[in-house]
């Protein structure tokens, strides 16, 4: 593939995931709009999408996408182009409730991130569950013939793989990435019928992870869980049955180039603005911190570190500012919910501690950020603060790199994802040991330019080494290579 050419799948791709490309909205006028893909993997796949041919298929979700899909739910995308279909999948809102907000939030995700005891099973949700993978498989085997990649992603859809293999030609190719981490078999314990979703995602012919120890701590649970599997330590690939399913790790990108253009893109009137906006001192120094409000990305941690900072290292007060966003998520649960009041009353009592009548310590906000918003604050900050207590990769870190065009440094997690392909260049703390984590901020935020900028050079050329189309790139290799084995040995 030549440079900047959109990555090319060995096939015609059917992508399903539970978040869809594109949305349809009722506009203020009554008219239809439609909101397009701006960041992350959705943005990075659907020009692939588009050069394949093929389908997208996905919950389909209110009144507006209802009114443009056609009897079976489909829409021609992307708008003006029209060069893939994609495929909504309805969901009552029970389901949305029982396989969403239930299973896939309450059970997967916090096992997958070993919080076992915010586990919150509820008998039904498992069965919804496994009800809209099977819709999701349904429409899949509808999409896909020999020629097709079946590529699903994430935790959403466990089950799907095997009941998708079951049906389509043996020559058509299955594969999944799991975005999120693979946990430890003491925690895997905790899955309701555990086994069934181990032999759902072994019909995969191949399945991906960020980093080897996910696929180490998955072939465990194979091992553990699934009698009869032949797990292959040195190819990782499991033998079950008739079937085959090669794991590997394969760490994802973001759009580098993109976040780069962006951020040269933005004008320092803009990070006025924003300053303006959240009251922040002319000449401070700022660090930030850019999540979704999970209880996973350890907020609380960094609050505590920064009150450390500041109690410990008295020189910084009056001088630093620490702005955090915080994106409200899966509102309906309380484990997050409680989680929003947790750190707001966190931010104001530590703003009432240290603050003073210019300035304020924390500045923390729910608003959603436009791209251009995002980068700069990514540019302009001095330091980004990534403090999770465990993540699957973690993309924020990589977009900050990105987009630091005239330097900075990062603040990271030992156990993000990210930590493990970013390598030494990052400053690494351990969430929970506040002492150390604020003598690692304090080190960061002083540490001589020169250094600064010779880390962030290498981070920045990893982290455009090994971008989102690198990693599409790698998935695709990796497909290719189960299609050729798997025409070799239907061959002999
Ligand atoms: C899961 C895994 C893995 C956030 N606020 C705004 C905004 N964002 C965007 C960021 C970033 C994305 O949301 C968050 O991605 P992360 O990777 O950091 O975290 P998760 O959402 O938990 O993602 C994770 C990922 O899947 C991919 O495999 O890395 O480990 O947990 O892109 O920029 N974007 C805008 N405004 C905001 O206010 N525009």
């Amino acid at each position: 593939r030549e440079d900047g050419e959109t990555p090319r799948a060995p096939g015609r791709l059917v992508v399903a995931s539970n978040r869809q490309p594109y949305r349809h909205e009722y506009g203020e006028d009554g008219g239809i709009e439609v909101d397009a893909p701006t960041g992350g993997l959705t943005a990075g796949l659907d020009p692939v999408v588009s050069s394949s041919g093929g389908t997208w298929i996905a919950w389909g979700d209110g009144e507006a996408d209802r009114e443009v899909a056609d009897d079976e739910g489909r829409v021609a995308v992307p708008p003006g182009e029209e060069s893939y279909t994609l495929q909504r999948v309805w969901l009552p809102e029970a389901a949305v409730e029982g396989y969403y907000y239930g299973f896939s939030n309450r059970v997967l995700w916090p096992i997958c991130h070993e919080f076992v005891d915010l586990i919150d099973h509820r008998p039904e949700d498992r069965d919804w569950y496994r009800h809209v993978n099977r819709e999701f498989a349904d429409a899949i085997v509808d999409h896909a013939d020999e020629e097709s990649v079946v590529w699903l992603q994430d935790y959403h859809l466990g089950l799907a793989p095997a009941m998708v293999s079951e049906a389509v030609p043996p020559e058509t190719t299955v594969a999944q990435f799991w975005h999120i981490p693979w946990p430890r078999a003491g925690a895997f314990r905790a899955v309701p019928d555990g086994r069934e979703l181990l032999e759902g995602l072994l019909g995969n012919d191949l399945l991906g992870f960020h980093v080897e120890s996910y696929v180490a701590t998955f072939l465990d649970c194979v091992e553990e869980f699934v009698p009869g599997a032949a797990v292959d330590r040195e190819t990782a690939i499991v033998g079950h049955g008739d079937g085959e399913t090669r794991v590997v790790a394969t760490p994802m990108g973001v759009d580098a180039e993109s976040y780069d253009e962006r951020s040269r893109a933005v004008d320092r009137s803009q990070w006025e603005r924003l300053k303006e906006r959240y009251d922040l001192p002319t000449e401070a120094t700022v660090a930030v911190g850019v999540d979704r409000l999970d209880y996973t990305k350890g907020i609380p941690e960094r609050l505590a570190a920064i009150e450390e900072l500041l109690a410990e290292y008295p020189r910084w007060r009056g001088e630093f500012t620490f702005v955090q966003k915080g994106t409200p998520s899966r509102t309906d649960i309380p484990a997050y919910r409680d989680l929003g009041e947790q750190v707001r009353s966190e931010v104001a009592r530590i703003n009432d501690r240290f603050g003073t009548d210019d300035w304020r310590p924390i500045v923390y906000t729910e608003e959603f950020f436009s791209q251009e918003e995002l980068c700069a604050l990514y540019r302009y900050a001095d330091a980004m603060i990534v403090s999770p207590l465990l993540d699957g990769m973690n993309l924020v870190s990589q977009e900050y790199v990105a987009a630091s065009v005239d330097g900075g440094a990062l603040v990271l997690s030992e156990r993000a994802g990210a930590t493990e392909v970013l390598g030494e260049d990052v400053y690494t703390i351990d969430p929970a040991a506040t002492d150390s984590f604020a003598a690692t901020i304090d080190e960061a935020l002083s540490a001589p330019e020169a250094e600064r900028t010779a880390r962030m050079d290498r981070l920045r050329e990893h982290v455009f080494d090994h971008d989102l189309e690198w990693w599409m790139d790698r998935q695709f290799d990796e497909i290719a290579r189960c299609r050729n084995d798997g025409a070799d040995r239907d061959g002999g």
